[in-house]
């Protein structure tokens, strides 16, 4: 098999470059460790920025995203109680929709499928070999026989877990990392969430995120350590805690419901860079992961493909390679500022147990001060909605 760019990985990275490559008339050939049904049931990230929905819609993958979703132009943040909106359509103009990650996956598919593009699924043994040659191949197994794909170019979108970024060799990358001492327990419930937007509630026990799949499906979070055991966790003690650290009217304004979902998941920062060796080129969380806080992940994910993309378009159409080589200066600008806000939001809001009475002033007074100084708040919504990718 030959194709112009060999991608790893069927999440939201690769599934994106994949329609983007099309459009601008090349080919690719995306390969899956998983099946179909399991990338399009793996709950995820909720938050769509921008310019995000804008290009979902400009690849005519949009809408069942415009009739689904839900367009939020604010957030409320909770502070042990009391709730500020911070209003991103007046501060900025701009709003997010809040649409699932897997349904997001969904539409990708079936949007490549039907240009009749390559997807493998349940592949094995993915390996990646000549990276360094202008003929990088891709090795899998899929129903017990061997495959190579030739590339021109491979796109490692194969998540934090996958073969791309270890298979580089040693002291090429340099690593960046932050773990954080807390994880979330999430929960997916047939309820309606308590408010129409999100809430990111600072608690004296402990964060709580109120999101929501749709007007009745309810997805929450509590802060919990990251090791933790959601199976040790009844409904009832969710609902409990999640009542409690949404504030005094917890007990009457959120609505429990069957919880058909609950897991914890882990927080860290981390970056590699550079982001390409030769002519494997990572993108998305295979690059960088960040703490769920500033739902930037998925977005990254989008953005650097969107660079990837133009870069390669710029190869074949202009034989320039000033992009490609320019291709991790010109993510990484983007994705420090999400790490930076990720970061930001994360401290702000949740309780770390290394911290003292000091720690918890500063977290109060940062709260008061984005909700109510125009400047903090407008640089929180400017953050919130995307930075630009132009
Ligand atoms: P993915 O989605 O992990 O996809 C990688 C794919 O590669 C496959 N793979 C392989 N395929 C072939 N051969 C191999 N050797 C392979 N190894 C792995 C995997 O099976 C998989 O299908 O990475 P991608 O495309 O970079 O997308 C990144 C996003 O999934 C991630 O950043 C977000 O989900 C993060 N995230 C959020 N992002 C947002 O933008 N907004 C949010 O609101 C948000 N909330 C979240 C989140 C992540 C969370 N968790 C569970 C980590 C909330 C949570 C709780
Ligand atoms: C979600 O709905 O899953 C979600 C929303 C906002 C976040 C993280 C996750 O910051």
């Amino acid at each position: 098999m030959r194709t112009q760019v060999g991608i790893i990985g069927a999440g939201p990275a690769g599934l994106m470059l994949s329609l983007l490559l099309h459009r601008a008339g090349f080919s690719s050939v995306i390969i899956e460790t998983r099946s179909r049904a399991y990338v399009e049931a793996r709950v995820r990230a909720g938050v769509i920025e921008h310019w995000a929905a804008g290009l979902l819609d400009e690849l005519g993958v949009g809408a069942r995203m415009r009739k689904e979703g839900l367009v939020h132009e604010g957030i409320e943040i909770g502070i042990n109680g009391e709730r500020r909106r911070i209003d991103f359509k007046s501060l900025v103009n701009k709003d997010i929709v809040v649409y699932g990650q897997h349904e997001v996956v969904k539409d990708l598919i079936q949007a490549r499928l039907s240009q009749g593009g390559g997807i493998e699924f349940d592949v094995s043994g993915t390996q990646v070999d000549r990276l360094d040659s202008d003929q990088p191949i891709i090795r899998f197994k899929k129903n017990g026989e061997s495959h190579e794909i030739a590339c021109d170019f491979i796109a490692g979108c194969d998540g934090f877990h996958g073969v791309c970024r270890p298979t580089i060799p040693a002291g090429v990358l340099t690593e960046f990392e932050r773990v954080y001492p807390f994880g979330w327990l999430g929960i997916l419930s047939e309820s309606p969430p308590p408010s129409h937007e999100l809430i990111y509630s600072y608690h004296d026990r402990g964060f709580g995120l109120y999101s929501m799949r749709a007007p009745n499906i309810t997805r929450a979070y509590l802060q919990c350590d990251p090791e933790e055991d959601a199976k040790k966790w009844s409904d009832e003690e969710v609902w409990a805690e999640l009542k409690r650290r949404l504030g005094p009217d917890g007990e009457k304004i959120l609505k429990t419901g069957r919880v058909f979902e609950k897991g914890v998941t882990a927080m860290r920062s981390f970056v590699v860079e550079p982001m390409q060796f030769g002519r494997l080129f990572l993108a998305g969380d295979a690059a960088h992961i960040v703490p769920p806080t500033g739902a930037k992940g998925m977005n990254l994910a989008i953005a650097d493909v969107l660079f990837f993309a133009r870069a390669i378009e710029a190869f074949y159409k202009s034989k320039s390679t000033a992009l490609l080589d320019g291709y991790t200066k010109k993510c990484l600008s983007r994705i420090w500022k999400a790490q930076r806000f990720s970061y930001f939001m994360t401290t702000m809001l949740h309780l770390n147990p290394k911290d003292g009475n000091f720690d918890r002033r500063r977290q109060l007074a940062e709260l008061d001060y984005v909700t109510s100084s125009k400047a903090a708040s407008t640089a929180l919504a400017e953050n919130y909605v995307g930075l630009p990718v132009d």
